[in-house]
């Protein structure tokens, strides 16, 4: 396959563009250091530096053999998005190229605004390049599991059938979003919707769920490969957080009651689903949706998790619980069908002891360069 992974630079877009090569696909990622230009200016930097993309297509190259074409260049601008996919290419697409934080995206009017403009620019204009230059190409979208939101039935993959005064027809899932990122996802999934019905595109919609994980096949040949491995409350996600928190002697912090309930899923997994995807492509017309976790948990039940492993290797963990900087249910119902990925293949790596504490010896070898003022939530909803 011809792969453009957009948004090549991410915690997700890097390490999936090294599985894509070393899997022997043609390979080429776009990006615009979106996501460390936030990063700086909020100062929630990653806990390794990442050399530029640049600079890792190298490195990884002089490790592995294999080659990654760089492009950079801000992806909601046409000009660039159009050039790219003329000069490349591509029979596939994987667009990650969103800003991916639900807290920063509710921090005021400029950063919601910039999520806007950026997450739906980026999707409308990679509509339009393969549309118009690329149709037969294949887009497999990053979406999350928060689209749903948490409603009281089961969350079915994508699609439900409702029947209304004795007639049925089917409609994408209803769709309840709890951040203004989240919502961003939410639009996204309908213009793709609307321009697979009426153009025929064929589209994969991943639903998400909060990854974890810094370890992958490739990311492990060298340490300057390591995806942007985030604990600060902006680009953090919960179990990365808890477990550089407990390194850095921290409480874990559980926000409200912790019975928030979510679906998540190793990074691994998600190299795997994405191959999946992109390896048994959508039908011209059709837009495909799966739910992508593997394992379903509380908050507290991560946190108890984190604490046991961390006991053990003599970390002495704390938990607390602090006021919820969100607006979310902190008890309700979640049941989220999740076959479709299994069904295409996916064998998942759950989050065992062993997994916990291999990360955690990864951060301990790291642990002085934990800044402790990133940790607090920063960031309110109202
Ligand atoms: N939470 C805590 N303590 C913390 C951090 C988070 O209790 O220190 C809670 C949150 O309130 C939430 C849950 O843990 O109830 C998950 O939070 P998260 O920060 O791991 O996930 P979220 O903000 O929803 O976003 C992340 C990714 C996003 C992705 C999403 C999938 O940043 O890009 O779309 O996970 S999902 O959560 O299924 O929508």
């Amino acid at each position: 396959m011809r792969v453009l992974i957009l948004g090549g630079d991410g915690y997700l877009g890097w390490p999936t563009a090294m599985d894509f090569a070393a899997a022997g696909h043609e390979c080429c990622v776009a990006d615009n250091y979106l996501r460390r230009h936030i990063a700086e200016a909020t100062d929630s930097e990653a806990l390794m530096v990442a050399p530029s993309l640049t600079e890792r297509a190298q490195i990884f190259r002089a490790a592995s053999g294999y080659h990654i074409d760089v492009r950079i260049g801000d992806l909601s601008d046409p000009e660039v998005m159009f050039e790219i996919v003329r000069d490349f290419s591509p029979d596939t697409i994987i667009h990650y190229a969103e800003q991916p934080s639900a807290p920063y995206s509710m921090r005021g009017f400029r950063e919601a605004q910039e999520t806007f403009q950026n997450n739906l620019n980026v999707t409308f204009n990679c509509i339009w390049a393969v549309k118009d230059l690329v149709p037969d190409c294949q887009i497999v979208k990053l979406g999350t599991m928060g689209e749903y939101g948490t409603p009281n039935i089961d969350i079915e993959e994508g699609w439900i059938e409702i029947e209304h005064k004795g007639r049925k027809d089917t409609f994408l899932f209803p769709r309840a979003a709890g951040s203004l990122y989240h919502t961003t996802k939410v639009l996204d999934t309908d213009l793709l919707w609307f321009y697979v019905r009426t153009y025929g595109l064929r589209v994969t919609d991943l639903m998400q769920g909060p990854v974890y994980g810094i370890s992958t096949e490739e990311a492990d040949l060298d340490p300057r490969l390591c995806p942007h491995f985030h604990y600060d409350d902006i680009f953090g996600t919960l179990v990365n957080r808890f477990l550089v928190q407990a390194v850095a002697g921290v409480p874990l912090t559980v926000y409200g009651g912790g019975g928030q309930t979510r679906g998540y899923l190793n990074l691994r997994d998600t190299l795997q689903c994405v191959r999946l995807a992109a390896g048994n492509p959508a039908k011209r017309g059709e837009l495909r949706i799966f739910n992508q976790l593997t394992e379903i948990f509380t908050v507290n039940e991560v946190a108890e998790r984190v604490k046991t492993v961390g006991d053990k290797m003599g970390l002495d963990v704390a938990i607390k619980s602090i006021p919820n900087p969100r607006k979310e249910k902190e008890e309700h119902y979640y049941n989220p069908t999740h076959s479709g990925l299994r069904e295409l293949g996916l064998i998942p790596h759950y989050m065992t002891d062993d997994v916990v504490a291999a990360t955690l010896e990864r951060i301990i070898a790291n642990k002085d360069r934990i800044v402790t003022g990133r940790i607090m939530p920063r960031v309110r909803w109202n």
